[in-house]
């Protein structure tokens, strides 16, 4: 070959190459902790179809969630963003807004397949898929119910895990089409409690006795003073029966002592052969333990030891499962040639204590709950055998993909493609991720938290309860002992990487829902949250905001007579909220089956008026507030309002602070369900001052104010669909 026809070879096999997207497919399971994965050097287990991963591509040590619980990992992984970004920040606030960015959204756009069957447990109906099969919220074990696409449920008989399995190989054999590239997201619940395992691996670990953590019998000395006052101890929390699979009539019967609040969901689910077989498993090795109690051969100490034995075999077994079906897709890649242009991730949305510190459950941000594995395989790209260190997050995901997949790396994605670390072994990386944790309480009483962690430190800080604890990860491994008293050096040090990083990712109190102590405003919650039920259907408007948006019902009432009352409109706003009390109200219960044609949102100037919160931060919680909404009521058309004015000279810092947030909010108008106005001019005299009759305090404005309103927005409120008011 010529010289010149070698170069153009060369170009032409780039070309080609270049415009050869990868197929992805995405093994991603629900609380798996590193301690169960012989990759990640497990002692308790063998898992060779996920080491598989490790062995041809590359495996990460130090990978992490932004939030360890599950709906939120999720939602960074489709979002590449932190959680006080993507909206989702708790298990226990609102639906998922698949509307916004995502990843399966963006590989649509970018000529993908896309497709999700197991778990999704966002509470939204996914956005972004072609193909969907989901288990309603949590899912069962056992003849499990998959959401149907075209509306309705549809029960499989058989073990979760299996039917997630082949329901994705169906779809990749006889589905999708075969000339396009896809992702293929493979999401089980397995090994998420109730741990049931499936009847072939019932007898594994049988008659052995695993080892037990050294941190079992945790005192939770010399750490936050929260720890003691967790609810996830396996010797002092977990169900008899419905964790344990000791039936309650004879927990009962035995005088067992140890909680038995709740029963197994799983059993009641299965047929009568499957019972048999669970029976006859499970009963002759209860009676056991039953009768060894009774004939008082058993301590405290004893019984705690035998929990966590039935418990972590358990847990072990379904992960079993989860390792034969990964073999089972695997193979399937191999035999249909798919294996080198195909990326595999094998993930889990957070890891999980199985006994360590005496625990099951997650949520805290020590080093089981805060890692996911990740493990990845991409032959044509990733020489195999790599083992990594670098700090990842789930934020890296959407970025890597996108990348593999020639797409463009929205700006709004925190995360970072880890291509050039597994391709180049690139050098420059992030030196620290951040962490935060915010479903206060609940389930398993876990306060809010959030942290640093550095590759040698952990920085961890208790807002609730004004702790900060410091652990050195090189000499205490296992975090028993805080070290920030100790070194108020390094203290301080690792502080300002937290301020640094906060900053970075704009982290701010303005998107993070939170509710307000005053009776007055609890009780004013409530008397809207009737307002939302009662308007629910009727309603063609509604407002939402803070003070300004609430004295409708004062100063604007005659205007409101006139322009609102005729159309059931609805006012949600409360005095002094600032956009992180409006996504808080949004989340209970204040806009809950409303489905107005218009929501009208007015709000920030709080955020300006009591912290003089840098512009950015009011606007993202501005964003938040929208999403929500759009959320909630995706046919409705929100009508933005720019932030009034304030301060009466145009000079005034708060004014020039509310300017720049208009600046920034005008750019999340769509035209199709966001629009934005200002109409500041209205209220201002030619020389920009506001005048006193219309604001006296440069904040409110007075009754003929809230005529301007009214005036100012009708004719967008006509286009938006309402119709003219007859006046
Ligand atoms: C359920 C579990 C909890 C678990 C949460 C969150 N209780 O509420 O033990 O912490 O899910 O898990 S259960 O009685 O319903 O099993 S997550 O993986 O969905 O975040
Ligand atoms: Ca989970």
């Amino acid at each position: 070959m010529g010289m010149f026809k070698y170069i153009l070879y060369l170009a032409l096999t780039a070309v080609c190459t270049a415009a050869k997207q990868p197929n992805i497919v995405f093994l991603f399971t629900d609380d798996h902790a590193l301690s169960a994965i012989s990759a990640y050097g497990s002692k308790t287990i063998k898992t060779p179809n996920i080491d598989r991963i490790a062995e041809e591509g590359a495996i990460f040590q130090n990978s992490f969630c932004t939030n360890s619980i599950c709906g939120p990992s999720r939602a960074s992984i489709m979002t590449g963003k932190h959680s006080h970004l993507n909206g989702f920040t708790g298990n226990l606030g609102a639906a998922f807004d698949g509307h916004q960015t995502t990843l399966p959204r963006l590989l649509q756009n970018a000529g993908y397949q896309t497709a999700i069957f197991g778990k999704w447990h966002l509470k939204s109906t996914p956005v972004g898929f072609d193909r969907w099969e989901i288990f309603p919220g949590q899912g069962n074990y056992y003849n499990p119910d998959l959401l149907q696409q075209g509306g309705g449920r549809k029960r499989y008989q058989g073990y979760a895990t299996d039917i997630v399995t082949d329901l994705s190989l169906k779809w990749l054999k006889e589905e999708r089409d075969p000339n396009k590239p896809f992702i293929l997201f493979c999401q089980h619940k397995a090994p998420h409690r109730t741990f049931s395992p499936a009847l072939r691996h019932l007898e594994l670990y049988d008659g052995e006795d695993l080892p037990v953590p050294s941190t079992f019998f945790d005192d939770y000395k010399n750490r936050s003073a929260t720890l003691a006052k967790h609810a996830m101890g396996i010797a002092e929390h977990m169900a008899w029966d419905y964790d344990l699979k000791v039936p309650s009539p004879l927990v009962k019967e035995y005088n067992l002592p140890g909680r038995n609040h709740i029963k197994d969901v799983e059993y009641p689910r299965m047929s009568p052969e499957q019972k048999k077989a669970w029976d006859k498993f499970f009963e002759p090795r209860n009676r056991e333990l039953l009768e060894q109690w009774k004939a008082g051969k058993l301590t405290e100490k004893d019984l705690a030891l035998w929990r966590y034995q039935r418990y972590a075999k358990n847990y072990l077994r379904t992960v079993k499962s989860v390792d034969e079906n990964i073999g089972r897709v695997l193979d399937y890649l191999d035999e249909s040639n798919l294996t080198e242009n195909t990326i595999v991730i094998y993930s889990s949305d957070q890891g999980f204590y199985v006994g360590e510190h005496g625990w099951f459950d997650k949520r805290w941000m020590f080093e089981e709950s805060l890692s996911m594995p990740f493990l990845i395989r991409w032959p044509e790209h990733i020489k195999p055998g790599q083992k990594h260190e670098e700090l990842i997050q789930n934020i890296d995901y959407a970025p890597t993909l996108l990348s593999a997949a020639g797409a463009e790396v929205p700006r709004e994605m925190q995360g970072k493609s880890l291509l050039p670390l597994v391709e180049s072994s690139s050098k420059e990386w992030r030196d620290a991720i951040y962490y935060a944790y915010y479903d206060h309480g609940g389930e398993h009483q876990v306060p809010q938290h959030d942290g640093i962690r550095t590759e040698r430190y952990k920085l961890i800080h208790f807002p609730r309860s004004e702790e900060w604890n410091l652990f050195d990860l090189k000499n205490d491994p296992n975090e028993l002992v805080s070290i920030h008293g100790k070194d108020p050096k390094l203290l301080k040090e690792l502080q300002s990487k937290y301020d640094e990083l906060k900053k970075e990712y704009h982290v701010s109190s303005a998107t993070i829902p939170s509710s307000r102590p005053q009776p007055w405003w609890k009780q004013r919650h409530k008397l809207l949250n009737k307002r939302t039920k009662d308007g629910s259907g009727k309603a063609e408007i509604v407002f939402i905001g803070d003070s300004i948006t609430q004295a409708w019902e004062t100063h604007g009432k005659d205007t409101w007579q006139k322009y609102y009352a005729p159309r059931n409109a609805v006012n949600l706003g409360i005095s002094g909220d600032r956009t992180e009390h409006v996504m808080w109200r949004l989340q209970n219960g204040n806009f809950t089956g409303l489905t107005p044609k218009v929501a009208v949102v007015m709000i920030g100037t709080n955020n300006t008026g009591h912290k003089m919160q840098p512009a950015l931060e009011t606007a993202q919680g501005i964003r938040a507030i929208l999403d929500q909404i759009r959320s909630k009521s995706p046919d409705t058309k929100i009508l933005l309002l720019g932030v009034f004015p304030r301060d009466a000279s145009p000079e005034g810092k708060m004014r020039k602070r509310n300017e720049e947030i208009n600046g920034l909010i005008d750019d999340y108008a769509d035209d199709k369900h966001i629009f934005y106005q200002d109409i500041s001019q209205v209220f201002l005299d030619d020389k920009g001052t506001l005048p006193k009759e219309i604001m006296p305090d440069a904040l409110h404005p007075r009754q003929q104010g809230y005529q301007l309103w009214a005036e100012a927005i009708e004719p967008t409120l006509n286009k938006l669909g309402l119709s003219p008011i007859t006046k």
